[in-house]
């Protein structure tokens, strides 16, 4: 019997909406979850009821919120097979990287928890005798939550951690090909004390949500606005906030480069390369899009590459697999029309492409040598399993072909050569550079985030993201018992 899903706002269920079956990719007959999709009302209803709450939330004392966290980590990790298989049956992913993601929000948890204690500000000396200054780190208010579902319930924990642990409430709207997922971490947060309102969780589709924020914002609910999915969308989602004079934090796509240098380890960069461009089916934002392969080593790591690649099981999630089925049929529409632009244009390397035999949404894996820098597969994330290759000759001309798409997230340079990867990262526009490792993977207190068609150059994780979530408040205090005027009448020696 598929689960029966409701948004949950102010701590009450919302049963209304239009129901929207979350399927099984693997067996796309089986439904998951049935979820009950809000119009703009409901989402915009969650604002108001964050907004009765957040008050409230920010007066109970950080080291307090802190425990909150804590708990939270602690019931996750009590129940994190049982999340990671639902996550498995949801979306596809293998039970081993799903453990992983599950890890991944206890280990957020591990590291806010103590953020409670210190969540610092400073005391800044004055220009005037008798005066002291100060800054504090003030709750933004209330955070809207847009979240993607390749990575379920490790990217929403990102941002839920840090802005509850800050003070602020939360609407989250989890994507719906994952809701089954979403709401059992909301469960799991919730039953770790949280004050109803305090987190709220609206199932809705894009043109709900747009609109429901649309008026959120308006209605001057929502202070910060957390998105995480395409940069064709976060650019709407910028443009939103920009009218309403916020600026959100986005985490978009990225077109993730690898740069083979002629000294490299190439049974590692071959190994580095199937991680990243085919783990979670080339769906993460960090997968790698473009080996681009000094000439010299192109033609023997290209062998070693469609060798492993070719040798890579792909099937049931719940076995040893590379990959197991796509996301969503969204996404194996978007591999389908990649592939139709690639066969007529390009060399693939020999092998089946395509859907595989069975029900699943399964498909093979896709190698594409002699990618030209004008072409679309060296320019556009696919999200899907395919990864293009190029060559270059020059550092230089590495780190130009790395930039060229205009993207900017995550890097990887292969070599042993230190001077090559100083000169690397200098020059490369990505907000995270891998050294003899893989595009994806990036630990979870480390900044997190991109620039370009990346995102605004917003970070998540670890301290970084405090500087969403919390705004700088100064406070200056005169006990002088006169009026001294900064600038007019600064102290001599
Ligand atoms: C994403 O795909 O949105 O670095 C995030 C990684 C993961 C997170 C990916 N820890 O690959």
């Amino acid at each position: 019997m598929a689960r029966q899903i409701v948004s949950i706002v102010g701590g009450a269920d919302v049963p209304s909406g239009v129901p929207y079956e979350s399927v099984n990719p693997a067996r796309p007959a089986e439904t998951v979850a049935t979820v009950l999709l809000g119009g703009p009302e409901v989402f915009a209803g969650a604002c108001r009821a964050a907004a009765a709450a957040r008050h409230d939330w920010a007066r109970v004392p950080a080291p307090v919120r802190g425990r909150a966290i804590a708990s939270i980590g602690r019931l996750v990790e009590a129940n994190a097979e049982t999340l990671a298989r639902l996550v498995t049956e949801e979306i596809g992913k293998p039970y081993a990287e799903s453990l992983g993601e599950v890890r991944e929000i206890v280990d957020t948890c591990d590291f806010f928890l103590g953020e409670g204690r210190r969540l610092y500000g400073q005391t800044v000396p004055s220009e005037m005798p008798d005066k002291s200054l100060f800054t504090f780190r003030v709750p933004v208010g209330v955070a809207a939550i847009v979240t993607a579902g390749n990575f379920p319930v490790a990217v929403p924990s990102w941002y839920l951690v840090p802005a509850l642990l800050c003070g602020n409430a939360v609407v989250w709207k989890p994507a719906e090909y994952a809701s089954a997922s979403a709401h059992a971490l909301y469960r799991l947060f919730t039953a770790a004390g949280l004050p109803d309102g305090v987190l709220n969780i609206v199932f809705a589709d894009g043109p709900a949500t747009f609109a429901g924020l649309d008026r959120a914002l308006g209605e001057g609910t929502v202070q910060k606005v957390g998105f995480t999915g395409s940069s064709e969308v976060g650019r709407s989602v910028g443009e939103l906030c920009g009218r309403h004079l916020q600026s959100p934090c986005l985490e978009l796509g990225g077109k993730n480069p690898m740069v083979v240098m002629p000294d490299a380890d190439l049974d590692l960069a071959v190994e580095g390369a199937l991680f990243a461009g085919f783990g979670t089916a080339g769906q993460r934002c960090t997968s790698l899009g473009t080996v681009i392969a000094h000439e010299d080593v192109h033609d023997e790591f290209l062998a070693r590459f469609a060798a492993a690649v070719r040798a890579a099981k792909i099937g049931d999630p719940n076995g040893d697999v590379l990959y197991g089925p796509l996301l969503d049929r969204r996404f194996a529409e978007r591999y389908e029309e990649y592939l139709g632009w690639i066969q007529p244009h390009h060399t693939v390397l020999p092998g089946p492409t395509g859907r595989m035999d069975g029900e699943g949404l399964y498909y093979h894996p896709v190698v594409v040598d002699g990618l030209r820098p004008d072409d679309r597969l060296f320019l556009e994330e696919t999200f899907g399993p395919i990864v293009g290759v190029t060559t270059f000759r020059t550092l230089d001309e590495a780190v130009e072909l790395a930039n060229r798409p205009g993207y900017g997230l995550s890097s990887s340079i292969y070599t042993r050569d230190p001077k090559a990867v100083f000169r690397f990262r200098e020059g490369v526009s990505a907000g995270m550079v891998s050294v003899n490792n893989s595009t994806s993977g990036a630990e979870a207190h480390l900044p997190f985030g991109g620039n370009g068609r990346s995102g605004n150059g917003s970070r998540q994780s670890g301290v970084w993201v405090l500087d969403q979530f919390t705004r700088w408040q100064a406070m200056n205090w005169d006990y002088s018992g006169r009026l001294q005027k900064a600038q007019m009448d600064v102290a001599e020696i």
